[in-house]
């Protein structure tokens, strides 16, 4: 309602991301009905201001029929998005296979998948091939809107090789390219058999983004290493134009987070689990079920914690809401029963007939109901093995005015450790490397038993630095600099 309510003379951001921030779920040959599903990026272009935006992506259905297409395209007309439909073959390979199977494992150091090394060897090119044509079908659709004057900007991992397409259909169009995840050193990028091709495809950006310097500087020697081209403190020059290759670390829509606390429901929510874990405390992961979030390592902290704190034992209780990702990825459903079955041992072992020590849902929570799990915490566990940046950590702080309860993070989040720690969460919460199960086991124990004072300091720098670097001041900066990239500039773009 925020969005209505402004002038309407902005500039048109077109938001171009692999799925497009809706449910779609049809009711009928030419009925859909449609849900916003508020994630970090929605929030953080809900909340800017000066433009308006156009979401162009995947709405995660397969469409096959004509009247269908028609249908959800109009009744996505409504929430300013626009479809870009991708059958269920392309799906497959793009989407599961290059996406999830090759690049996203690879970028957060996983490797290639590895009992599959030699048949991921053999699809790749076919992968591959699935994944640019799936570029050239976003870029297509991106084409068809565009007006003069538009900013484009793409997301994530999925849409490496659109800026290229971007750029070969009208070298004038404004694009920027963001990166979710980390980009991982130079010496992973690589291995990757299509390592110089993503990298120019990126390059053919005006301005490209991600959340840590580390990760700016890993792309930035990519580029130098791999391809041979100069890299400036402003980014990365080839033949004189320059593609412009900054930090931008995200953030929260804060205030939702705050308001939140005092509706009714969110009040009554809160009481609700107060009771039910009375005598207890609370400590808390949200996380999707993905390799990267290393619950069963947490898990398996938690249990060393146990082990090691008779006294505790029916003193605390770990809540685990992992909600179920990529579900029909055979290395997705290896995960899920691997947590259940550390989740089975450690209950049995040192639950009782009242309690237990681990109470682990294989589900989404709603907004409200996660924000006042994130307010009676008093002690979040985000124990990422990588993770770009991570918003889990961002929201219980945002929720944690009243309890001010204590961030166990990964250090991998913050990667200069002595440097940057006083510019991010890591000034306040207790960093943690995710792999040493001793070491976050001992952390658990100071969590638990710091002083108020300590939490009090602690949670003044995490809340202030979660209110000053909102997801909206994140896409205002981007796109504001991708409106100062000179368009000029764009001499030449490599074929
Ligand atoms: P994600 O890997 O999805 O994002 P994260 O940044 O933690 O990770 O965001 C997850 C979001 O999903 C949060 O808003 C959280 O509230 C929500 N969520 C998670 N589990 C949930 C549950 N069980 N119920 C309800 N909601 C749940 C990717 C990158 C990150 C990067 C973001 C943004 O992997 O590193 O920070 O994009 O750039």
């Amino acid at each position: 309602e925020r969005q209505e309510a402004r002038p309407y003379n902005r500039q048109r951001l077109l938001v171009v991301a692999n799925r497009l921030p809706v449910s779609a779920v049809r009711r009928g040959e030419d009925s859909w009905s449609l849900e916003i599903s508020a994630g970090g990026l929605v929030s953080a272009l809900l909340g800017v201001k000066e433009f308006e935006a156009r979401w162009i992506g995947w709405a995660g259905v397969n469409v096959p029929d004509e009247v269908g297409q028609k249908a959800l395209s109009k009744a996505l007309a409504e929430k300013r998005c626009i479809p870009v439909f991708l059958d269920e073959e392309i799906v497959h390979q793009y989407y599961n296979g290059y996406c999830n199977n090759i690049l996203w494992p690879l970028f957060h150091y996983l490797g290639l998948p590895q009992e599959d090394r030699l048949a991921t060897t053999r699809s790749f090119q076919s992968q591959f091939a699935a994944y640019k044509k799936a570029n050239q079908m976003f870029a297509d659709v991106v084409n068809e809107h565009y007006e003069e004057g538009d900013v484009v900007w793409c997301h994530d991992y999925h849409l490496m090789f659109l800026p290229k397409c971007l750029k070969e259909y009208n070298s004038k169009m404004k694009v920027g390219w963001f990166l979710h995840t980390p980009f991982p050193s130079s010496e992973i990028h690589r291995t990757l058999p299509s390592r110089s091709e993503l990298l120019r495809s990126v390059l053919a950006a005006d301005l490209v983004g991600f959340h840590t310097y580390d990760y700016a500087r890993h792309f930035v020697s990519a580029c130098t290493r791999i391809l041979g081209l100069e890299g400036t403190p402003e980014g990365v020059e080839d033949q004189g134009r320059l593609t412009r290759v900054a930090a931008f670390p995200i953030g929260i829509d804060s205030e939702r987070f705050i308001r939140a606390l005092e509706v009714p429901e969110v009040i009554q929510h809160m009481k609700e689990l107060k009771e039910r874990f009375a005598g207890r405390k609370v400590m808390l992961g949200v996380d999707r079920l993905d390799m990267i979030k290393g619950i069963p390592q947490k898990i398996l902290a938690f249990e060393k914690f146990l082990e090691e704190n008779a006294n505790w034992r029916d003193k605390v209780v770990l809540l685990q809401i992992a909600v179920p990702t990529r579900t029909d990825v055979p290395e997705y459903q290896k995960l899920t029963s691997q947590v259940h079955e550390i989740v089975g041992r450690i209950n049995g072992r040192f639950g009782t007939l009242t309690a237990v020590p681990i109470h682990h849902l294989d589900r989404s929570l709603d907004f409200y109901a996660l924000c006042a799990l994130y307010a009676v915490t008093d002690v979040a566990l985000v124990t990422s093995l990588r993770d770009g940046m991570n918003l889990v950590s961002y929201e219980f702080v945002a929720c944690q005015e009243a309890k001010k309860g204590v961030l166990i993070l990964s250090e991998v989040m913050i990667p200069t450790l002595h440097l940057s720690a006083a510019q991010s969460l890591g000034a306040g919460a207790i960093l943690v490397n995710p792999w040493n199960i001793t070491e976050v086991a001992s952390s658990i124990e100071q969590a638990l038993n710091m002083p108020p004072e300590e939490r009090e300091k602690r949670h003044r720098h995490n809340f202030h630095h979660v209110k000053t670097h909102t997801a909206q001041e994140w896409a205002e900066t981007f796109v504001s600099e991708l409106n100062d990239t000179v368009i000029e500039a764009q001499l030449r773009i490599s074929k």
